[in-house]
């Protein structure tokens, strides 16, 4: 399941603008921007919609939002927005943060019935004096602002829910195998660790963050992970870097992950060392207890420099820059 996800050349996506100083654009040491990188391979979709308007000079802010809003729309994502999986009484509910180069922030959590939870947490950020707005709330809020309600869960995910309701297994990480087994649609998908979380350095040099997800499928009511929540889904530091996660978000919570990634690299650390030293961190505090369960960091600093770091293998991401568009298997503890 993780073969698909291997090393994906998407230049057809993007025409590369290929120059002398680009040449060095996706060695993780080179000094680029604009950059635009993603959790997870498939996501290049995403980095490429970011990409229109880095590319033309506008603002990593408007690129990480307009690029998530991609997997936001997406019924073939089943761990983002439309067509994410739902909770376990069936409700698709949405969590999703954004963070700029003046540590603005906005969050919404466990939204329901909204497409594209990442705008509503960008208007949280822009147009209340709040940093973060939950279910009802938050629902009430997106109405209030003309976005529109819209039934998320897809016949597919529904379908895939009903299965799920046989057994009524609850285990973070056996369900996607469960799902492998019981549908055609999910075959060699990691249904749980499909969040995006975006990071990018504009033209200006200035870094931003998205993070949206429909969170671990079949979740209590009410549950919120680690993706909505600033410090640990999602951290920008406009002096430092970046960073941003995937996986069991209950892990990452722990630690304050992406806040602790921006830290290690504020100390000096690459990205990668970065996201290998907070990775190192959960086995450190949890050793047994996280057996079996991926998280993944993902990390960008202000040079341009990108890494990651996965507890467990299979975890990829994808980049973008004026030489195109690459996806990386990102290293992994065990
Ligand atoms: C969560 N971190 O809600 C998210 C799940 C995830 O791909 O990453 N899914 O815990």
């Amino acid at each position: 399941m993780v073969n698909r996800r291997k090393f994906l050349q998407l230049s057809t996506l993007i025409a590369p603008v290929l120059s002398a100083k680009n040449a060095m654009a996706f060695s993780e040491n080179a000094v680029t921007k604009p950059i635009v990188i993603s959790t997870w391979a498939e996501n290049a979709k995403a980095n490429a919609e970011a990409w229109k308007i880095l590319n033309r000079g506008g603002r990593a802010l408007d690129a990480v939002e307009a690029g998530v809003k991609i997997p936001e729309a997406d019924p073939a994502d089943m761990s983002v927005g439309y067509g994410g999986l739902p909770d376990r009484d069936g409700k698709v509910t949405l969590d999703a943060c954004i963070m700029d180069e003046f540590a603005n922030i906005g969050a919404v959590m466990a939204l329901e019935h909204i497409m594209h939870p990442i705008s509503v947490a960008r208007m949280v950020m822009e147009k209340t004096p709040h940093v973060q707005l939950v279910g009802e709330g938050a629902l009430q809020f997106a109405l209030a602002n003309g976005f529109e309600k819209t039934n998320l869960l897809t016949p597919e995910s529904e379908k895939i829910w009903k299965e799920w309701l046989k057994t009524k297994k609850y285990d973070p990480m056996t369900i996607p195998k469960i799902l492998e087994e019981k549908t055609e649609k999910s075959k060699g998908a990691m249904l749980n660790h499909d969040t995006i979380g975006m990071l990018a350095l504009d033209a200006k040099g200035n870094l931003s963050g998205a993070c949206t997800t429909s969170g671990l499928a079949f979740k209590m009511r009410g549950r919120v992970g680690d993706s909505p929540i600033i410090g640990a889904g999602l951290f920008v530091d406009n002096e430092i870097g970046a960073a941003t996660s995937t996986g069991v978000g209950e892990e990452v919570v722990r630690i304050c992950g992406s806040h602790t990634v921006v830290e290690l690299m504020r100390q000096g650390y690459s990205p990668e060392l970065a996201c290998k030293k907070a990775v190192e961190r959960i086995i450190r505090v949890r050793g047994e207890k996280v057996k079996g369960l991926q998280v993944g960091f993902l990390a960008l600093n202000k040079k341009g420099q990108f890494g990651g770091y996965s507890l467990e293998k299979g975890f990829t991401y994808a980049v973008q820059t004026y030489a195109g568009s690459k996806a990386y298997d990102g290293k992994y503890l065990r």
